[in-house]
Order: C-alpha cells, then structure tokens, then sequence
C-alpha cells in the first residue's frame, strides 16, 4: 500500500510569459510547477478507512445532537432570512443559550437564495444595510437601499454564520408538524416546544402506516415558516386549526413601503411561547406583501431574537 503522502500545497510560481498573450486580467501567468505537482499525484493516496467508521461518526453526533437538543432554550422553525437572521443574532447574544433550528426542507435559505423572479441580485433597504455590515457582506450603495450581487452570498455568509456557533444545532430535511401546548392556572394556552418528524417521512403519513414523530421541549418557539404555501405559515395555520387563533388575515398585495415596516414592527408574541415574524407574520395580520426585498426579513429576525431575549433577561 503506497505510503499515506502528506500534501504539501505546491505553491504557485510566477513564470514569465511564455510569449502567449497575458490571460486573465494582465497580470502575470501562475502556473504550478508542473512537474512537481505531479509528483506529488505520483504515490497520493488517502489515509485508510473502515466504511462503519464513517457510519458511527455522523451517527454518534446527530443522535448525541438529538439527545442533547431535545431540551432547548428556542427552537426556531423555518431557516429562511428571517429564521436565519434571528438565530445569529440570539447565538451572538446569548451563547449560553440552546438554540435548535429545525429546516424542512434539506437546503436551508427558503426563498433567499435569489433577489426576485430569478434574478441573482438581492436589494435591502436601509437601514438593513447595517446587519450587512454585521456579517461583512460587500454590497453596492445605491443610496436609499443596497444591493448584494448576489442573493446566495448573503443567505450562505448568514448560514455559515449561524452553523459556526457552538450553541446553535441545524435539523434539516426535518419538518415541525405540531406544536408542544400546555395549559397556564388560568387555563389559557402557551406553546411549550413542537413535534418533529423527518421532511420525507411527514410527506408520506398518507401512504404508510403510523410513523409517529419527536418531540423538543422548549420554553420559547420562533415560527418564521414563511407566508403561505405548502409548507409555509405552518404554526400560524395549526394555532387557528387548534382554535388559539380565531382566523389567520392572509398575507395582502404587493406594497413594499408598507409591508417592510409592518413586518418588522408586527413581530411579536403571537400567544405564549410562540414568537412569529419574517413573511409568516403576513398571514396572522393580513400585512402586504413586499416581493422582491429582504431588508424586513434580516430586521424581523432581529426583533424575533430581541423579543424571545426578554423571555432569558438574566
Ligand atoms: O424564506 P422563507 O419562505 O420565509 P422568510 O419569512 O424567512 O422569508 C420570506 C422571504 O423569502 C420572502 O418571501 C420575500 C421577502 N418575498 C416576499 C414576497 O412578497 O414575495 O423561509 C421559510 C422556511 C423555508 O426554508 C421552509 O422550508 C421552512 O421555513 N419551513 C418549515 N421548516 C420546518 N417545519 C415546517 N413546518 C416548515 N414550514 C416551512
């Protein structure tokens, strides 16, 4: 068996031209030394592994993380701008706290991937340029807003943000299909944690027998599911389903001068326990729509977190 090789990077050298036009942007060619870089493919090989090895390290984590999340401070559901922005900010906040994020779907980022109708783009509007300047994301001034060239630079710095704190655990490709209710002295309902189960398995509760989910206790939810849709507004529709909302407002027409300020300013405590913000929140109040600017979901996520921090006041 060849001997494990250590790989060294080979550092560039800068060769002179060789004649050929300059490429790139004028500067000088870089090319590895070709001969030493295959070298070092010569005898490469990959340290040895066991397959089970492999099983048991992802095993071991996601079931201690499992074990260990099932008690949380705030569980967030829906990473989205929104959810995203919200877990940052309390992470940053609060690193004593548990922080348990749980994503439907397998890629976090909801609808934050792209500025609008496909468009790579993403425009915030001040001040949201100030939580871009938070995680040191470059963006063009354009005076009374600013754009990220690209939608998916914002959502990925967030994510690896959020993913880099110790106190913050993603469950993906796992959705909440129920929340955790208990009842206070006075009878009156409070949200106490929500119920889970793998996103393929609760597609499939139709065509299968019982495949009974989890749960996690947590004395604060944050629900930022996203305006409705198949899985959006999730906790806003099963609090009207369990009659602790009368009726939901339904998300109104595109005006985005309206709907930022009023998303931002709507998030709160919709009842005990259950914090919604981000374009969810459109559903309870009937709020607009504000397309394709994502100023208010970053700011709904920082008063989400601000909101749930009261809960910790130390
Ligand atoms: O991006 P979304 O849908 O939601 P927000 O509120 O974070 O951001 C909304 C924003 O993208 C817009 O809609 C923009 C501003 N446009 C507005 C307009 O006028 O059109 O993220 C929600 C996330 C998604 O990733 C879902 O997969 C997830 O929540 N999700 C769930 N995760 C777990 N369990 C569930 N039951 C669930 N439902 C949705």
């Amino acid at each position: 068996m060849a001997p494990a090789v250590t790989i060294d990077v080979v550092e560039p050298t800068t060769l002179p031209h060789k004649g050929g036009v300059p490429v790139g942007n004028g500067k000088p060619r870089v090319d590895y030394d070709l001969e030493v870089a295959d070298g070092k493919w010569k005898d490469f090989s990959f340290h040895p592994i066991r397959e089970s090895q492999v099983a048991r390290a992802m095993a071991r984590r996601y079931f201690n993380d499992l074990d260990t999340y099932a008690e949380s401070d705030i569980v967030i559901v829906g990473a989205g701008s929104c959810g995203l922005s919200t877990a940052y900010t309390l992470a940053k906040a609060r690193p004593d706290l548990k922080i348990a994020i749980i994503e439907a779907s397998v890629s976090p980022g909801g609808g934050a991937w792209l500025g609008g109708q496909l468009f790579s783009a993403m425009v915030m509007r001040k001040p949201a340029d100030k939580f871009l300047s938070e995680l040191g994301i470059p963006f063009e001034d354009e005076g009374a807003y600013v754009v990220v060239k690209h939608a998916a630079l914002f959502t990925s710095t967030l994510l690896s943000k959020v993913l880099s704190f110790p106190n913050v655990k993603l469950f993906n490709a796992t959705s909440v299909e129920d929340l955790i209710t208990r009842r206070d002295e006075s009878g009156g309902l409070r949200i106490a944690g929500v119920v889970t189960n793998w996103t393929l398995v609760a597609m499939h509760h139709d065509d299968q027998s019982c495949m009974d989910p989890s749960t996690i206790n947590a004395p604060v939810i944050i629900s930022t599911t996203g305006h409705d849709g198949p899985f959006g507004a999730f906790s806003v529709k099963r609090l009207v389903s369990m009659q602790a909302l009368e009726k939901l407002g339904g998300m109104r027409g595109l005006d985005m001068n309206t709907a930022e300020d009023a998303i931002v300013k709507g998030t709160r405590e919709i009842v005990p326990g259950l914090i919604v913000g981000g374009m969810e929140l459109s559903e309870v109040d009937g709020a607009n729509r504000m397309g394709p600017t994502f100023g208010a979901m970053a700011l709904s996520g920082v008063k989400a977190a601000e909101e749930a921090l009261r809960v910790f006041e130390l």
